[in-house]
């Protein structure tokens, strides 16, 4: 009922689209008792800035907040005026409605379990985008990887790297984000291992296994980038190219050609440490050490949270994790994504984040002392990330989107050390709240896959307060969880299938979801809003139905629920993940003393 209402208010809403009205924003998952709780007034043609008053009412009638005041809090995007309707005061779970002189009502519910089965959810993505054999299609896709390629794209030889996970709604793989993924969900099960239920096997098909399910996809992940790091020379990084784009078939049935057949074998690109690029576009890759890095950091904790209980594997990856990052010492540098036949490919910039996520990491595995000091040396010479308070970035130029080697060198370090993780992460968060004073304190760029640093902030946010116990982001920080789910100008989730009943995107840029319903990839999280300028610029991009958000896609930031829209409504493989940390962490606050 609580999903219905909001819709039907949405809906009364858009027939009123036109004159001079507002809507009443609201997280549709639900409210923390304990966390600050707000709902964002958004006017749209009108600009009077008069103040507000606002009730909330439990659903027999009866006020139990308010009449309150929301005061004016400026003009964002579409909306030329916001108020922040602040019902923090309220503590008591329940379902509420929320209304405000001519607007609303918007259904609220606040409760300790809000986020209870958040994780659970956007693992049914990670299992969809299975490559190798795949549960959604009890069948395998992509069989037949790869073929290692050299730098004019001749076959070196054949190489099994099939599994993984597709990165997006393309097929294309990447070390990078599929390293970080697999880091994400390892992280997840270390600091809070009941967050996530044991419904699916190790295989992805229903059924308990014993294992936690996050820690299964984790594992599969690590499987995968094990065949990708098949010897001690041989660092593979990309699987695929943007030939992937000539068709939007399904996995099953992908008949990408890369001269080999249709359907066939799929190239796969080492990490060189030379600009890559078989046709007439090239990246800027300068070293290895940034995928190297990222593989160290997940082999290192996959080997520590396996432990005892799988020692061969423990063995081997530990092995895994200090050849890699000895990779990376020896060729320190950026090894970006290849791009194809568009100029478009991850633009990574930075690598010593990598390597101190690495260094953190071996620290905690093998107590060797240099780990830590290589670790704080790495964490010294970028001590924020650089796309925190600033207006745009290139595409994954700062990636990982948060650091979360800070975060594993705090664990770790000596009391310097953790004063200066903890106060670099400070400093990210209030490069980003600076530019946070508009109605739905959103402080990032919006960049191409803006949901990804959405989610990065709120995780970054979150752990600055477990680690200092400082709450002066607290309100920024549910601001971005709010934002992923409605609160946000155009009051939808950003997760597709999620909440159920709610508004999320029902046609999200996916030939899954076009051939089977947008239910199929439910727990995707979309890459979300962009600037103007980005839609405009970005080719091949053509709405295929008339936007039923046009009224909001006035401003200087567009989303479109539309199936054409790659920029703003395809899913993501890598912000998924980390969302499932955020998500596990909002469950169960206390984290794991392992
Ligand atoms: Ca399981
Ligand atoms: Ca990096």
């Amino acid at each position: 009922m609580l999903a219905m209402s909001v819709l039907l208010t949405s809906i009364a809403w858009l027939a009123a689209a036109g004159g001079d009205t507002a809507v009443i924003r609201v997280n549709q998952v639900g409210y923390l008792p304990d966390a600050p709780k707000v709902a964002v007034l958004c006017a749209v043609g009108q600009s009077d800035s008069a103040t507000r008053v606002f009730v909330v009412r439990r659903e027999n009638g009866r006020t139990v907040l308010g009449p309150r005041r929301a005061s004016a809090s400026g003009a964002f995007g579409p909306c030329t005026q916001t108020w922040r309707l602040d019902f923090s005061a309220l503590r008591t779970s329940g379902r509420y409605t929320i209304d405000v002189d001519g607007a609303g009502p918007a259904a609220i519910r606040i409760a300790r379990d809000a986020y209870a089965g958040a994780a659970d959810t956007l693992l049914y993505y990670m299992r969809q985008q299975r490559s190798g054999w795949n549960p959604f299609f009890r069948d395998s896709v992509h069989r037949l990887d790869g073929y290692v390629i050299d730098d004019t794209g001749g076959v070196v030889k054949f190489q099994p790297v099939s599994g993984g996970w597709a990165d997006a709604s393309d097929y294309l793989q990447y070390v990078a984000t599929s390293a970080t993924a697999t880091y994400d969900m390892l992280m997840s099960f270390r600091d809070h291992p009941n967050a996530v239920g044991d419904a699916f096997a190790a295989n992805g098909l229903p059924g308990r296994n014993g294992v936690s399910d996050v820690l299964d996809e984790s594992l599969h992940g690590i499987a995968w980038l094990l065949r990708m790091f098949p010897s001690d020379t041989e660092l593979y990084n990309q699987l695929g190219d943007d030939r992937d784009h000539a068709y939007l078939d399904l996995p099953t049935t992908d008949s990408a050609d890369y001269g080999w057949g249709k359907g066939k074998q799929r190239p796969v690109y080492p990490c060189t440490g030379r600009p890559q690029g078989i046709f007439q576009w090239k990246n800027r890759a300068t070293g290895v050490a940034s995928t190297a890095g990222k593989y160290a950091s997940a082999f290192a904790l996959a080997a520590r949270v396996l432990g005892a209980h799988d020692d061969s594997l423990a063995r081997l990856l530990r092995r895994k994790a200090e050849v890699a990052y000895a990779l990376g010492r020896r060729s320190p540098g950026v090894c970006q994504t290849a791009p194809g036949h568009a100029p478009y490919f991850y633009e990574e910039d930075n690598w010593v984040d990598d390597m101190e996520l690495a260094a953190a990491e071996l620290f905690s595995l093998t107590h060797e002392a240099h780990y830590r000091r290589e670790a704080a040396a790495y964490a010294a010479k970028e001590p924020v990330t650089p796309w925190m308070g600033a207006d745009t970035a290139r595409h994954y130029q700062w990636y990982p989107w948060y650091n979360a080697g800070h975060y594993a060198l705090w664990r770790i370090g000596d009391a310097r050390d953790r004063t200066t993780a903890a106060g670099d992460y400070r400093r990210g968060l209030e490069a980003v709240v600076g530019r946070a004073g508009n109605g739905f304190r959103a402080g990032i760029p919006f960049i191409w896959c803006s949901n990804d640093l959405m989610v990065s902030f709120a995780t970054q946010a979150l752990l600055y307060r477990r680690m200092t116990g400082d709450a002066r982001f607290r309100e920024y920080e549910q601001a971005a969880v709010d934002w992923l789910f409605g609160t946000n100008p155009w009051g939808t989730s950003m997760v597709v299938g999620y909440p159920r009943g709610g508004r999320w995107p029902h046609d999200p840029h996916s030939v899954v979801s076009l051939q089977f319903g947008p239910e199929a990839i439910t727990g995707g999280l979309i890459d979300g809003p962009v600037y103007r300028s980005i839609f405009s610029n970005l080719r091949g991009i053509a709405l295929r139905h008339e936007d039923e958000y046009a009224p909001f896609n006035t401003g200087f930031i567009v989303y479109h629920d539309d199936m054409g829209d790659y920029s703003t409504n395809e899913p993501i493989m890598d912000g998924t993940a980390n969302l499932i940390y955020l998500m596990s962490a909002l469950m169960s606050p206390r984290p794991s003393s392992r």
